[in-house]
């Protein structure tokens, strides 16, 4: 493999555990606010998480329900609910409710001090990415990274590789310079339909769910324990997983993780 040159983040639930206690909880506030009875328990989020962008996966929600507006209002329901969804998500979270995961702002400057560029490679809105970034990496935030995809940029959301292959084409590399961490099936899917290796830190809602054909899998940036394929015990266990750490997995992608 090429040496790396880029690290391609997704956002919910790999830089941050955001769904359960933010998209979700928003959503929520959003359906008290435009007075619908709906509520989404976390159970029923975790079911509803497999639909990728949150008015997609409200009109998927609507399908199901007897007290769904008629077919020709629910899009314009979905995106009145849905603004209002963002707008309280931004609240949340500029009110400190969404931490960063543990391991990723020590990689985020690893990258940073070795010039290896980052791009945000994520199918929610551009206005979560903002709100998070700003609260976590400052007003200039944007200045850490060298292209930001998010799904108003893209016609197909994840699990379709689009948000992946116009991240390359913007950093003008290959995917083999590339590595895209993710957190769910879904964009494992898609960083690999663009042929990108993919690190694995399973999120709270994925713990089980089968991960076939990353060149890693494990609990999250912030442990060295738990991975597949195994990092070798350092003297400091509470370093957390490193640039170093991501080139070996990419290497010996061939020969250890089944990666076509
Ligand atoms: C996460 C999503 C998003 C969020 C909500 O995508 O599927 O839909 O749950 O965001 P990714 P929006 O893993 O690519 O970051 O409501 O803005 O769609």
């Amino acid at each position: 493999m090429a040496r790396l040159k880029a690290v391609l983040w997704d956002m919910d639930g790999t830089i941050a555990e955001s769904e359960r206690d933010g998209h979700r909880l928003a959503f929520n506030m959003a359906f008290e606010d435009c007075g619908v009875r709906w509520r989404w328990d976390e159970a029923r989020y975790g079911e509803l998480l497999r639909i990728t962008g949150g008015r997609e996966r409200l009109l998927f929600d609507m399908n199901t329900r007897g007290d769904a507006p008629t077919v020709s209002e629910r899009e314009a329901v979905a995106r009145a609910i849905h603004a209002k969804k963002n707008a309280y998500y931004a609240e949340l979270v500029a009110g400190g409710a969404i931490a960063l995961r543990g391991g990723v702002l020590a990689l985020m400057r690893q990258c940073r001090e070795r010039g290896v560029r980052m791009g945000i490679a994520t199918t929610t809105s551009r206005s979560n990415v903002e709100a998070l970034m700003r609260v976590h990496l400052g007003e200039r935030w944007a200045d850490w990274f060298a292209v930001t995809v998010c799904g108003e940029d893209v016609k197909r959301k994840k699990p379709d590789p689009e948000v992946y292959l116009s991240a390359l084409r913007s950093l003008a590399i290959g995917p083999l310079e590339a590595v895209a961490i993710e957190d769910a099936p879904g964009g494992l899917a898609a960083a690999r339909a663009a042929d990108i290796p993919v690190v694995v830190t399973r999120s709270a809602y994925f713990l089980k769910a089968p991960i076939e054909g990353a060149v890693a899998v494990g609990p999250g940036l912030h442990d060295r324990r738990g991975w597949r394929p195994a990092l070798r015990a350092g003297d400091d266990d509470a370093r957390g997983v490193d640039l170093d750490d991501i080139e070996g997995w990419c290497a010996q992608m061939d020969s250890v993780c089944d990666y076509p």
